[in-house]
């Protein structure tokens, strides 16, 4: 996949896409990642990249010719992008949903805005997608471009290695995670759960099953609410009610 980023700060992006799976896939060739400085598609010889707002009021606004001309070399470089995405508290949300569908494209462009924000014809004009990460006010889209990169980028097969896989991780099916333990067997008096010593295998599934299940219910009931539940899952689940129903008797 070659994603092409659009910044006015590129240097921001050195240490994330630097290290750990991102690094490994730049280095296999699964993932070209190409930053391109706003700044240089100026139209003028001051470089600049802002102005102040048609109709009044603060700060600035970041113009569309950089930001169209940039695109417009890009695609006379290496063709037609598959996505145009603009990084943009406006945008939908970015979903593992969201990452699984991005993660099956050749070639994304990411647009990270800056300032009080960008001239509306970016989005009406030039992105095909407009993606939030979360519903709080960023200095720019720098650091929401690099969070979608890392959840496309572990998405690509081959990136992950051969001992994990994507699917068996939080969210494949809408639940958050297990409870996971690793040595010592006890530490600060804090003990490791029996069954997890134990060796017995269909136990063990049965455990972290029930605690998805449980973690989900507790911290997050709109996902459980929203998985695809199995006739099993929904037995755990029923059996859980029956113990609250016998501890309220
Ligand atoms: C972009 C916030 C995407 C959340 C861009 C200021 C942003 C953002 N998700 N905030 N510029």
């Amino acid at each position: 996949m070659v994603i092409d980023i659009l910044t006015l700060f590129p240097e921001m992006f050195a240490g994330p896409f630097d290290a750990s799976i991102i690094k490994r896939a730049r280095a296999r060739g699964l993932l070209q990642i190409n930053l391109v400085n706003i700044r240089d598609f100026s139209p003028n010889k001051h470089r600049t990249v802002d102005d102040t707002p048609y109709g009044g009021g603060a700060g600035m606004v970041m113009g569309p010719e950089p930001i169209f001309n940039a695109v417009d070399w890009l695609k006379s470089q290496r063709g037609e992008p598959d996505r145009i995405i603009l990084l943009t508290p406006c945008g939908r949300l970015f979903t593992q949903e969201v990452a699984r569908e991005l993660s099956r494209e050749k070639h994304l462009v990411l647009i990270c805005g800056h300032y009080e924000g960008i001239d509306e014809r970016v989005s009406e004009a030039l992105a095909t997608d407009e993606i939030s990460i979360g519903d709080y006010v960023l200095t720019g889209g720098e650091l929401p471009a690099m969070v979608l990169v890392d959840a496309v980028c572990r998405l690509i097969p081959g990136t992950l290695g051969e001992s994990a896989s994507a699917e068996e991780e939080s969210f494949s099916d809408g639940l958050l995670e297990y409870p996971q333990y690793t040595r010592p067997r006890e530490y600060r008096g804090l003990a490791v759960p029996e069954v997890l010593l134990s060796g017995h295998h269909e136990k063990i599934r049965l455990w972290r099953r029930r605690q998805a299940l449980l973690r989900t219910l507790a911290a997050r009931p709109e996902l459980l609410a929203k998985a695809s539940l199995t006739a099993e899952d929904k037995r755990i689940l029923m059996e859980v009610m029956e113990e609250i129903k016998s501890l309220l008797s």
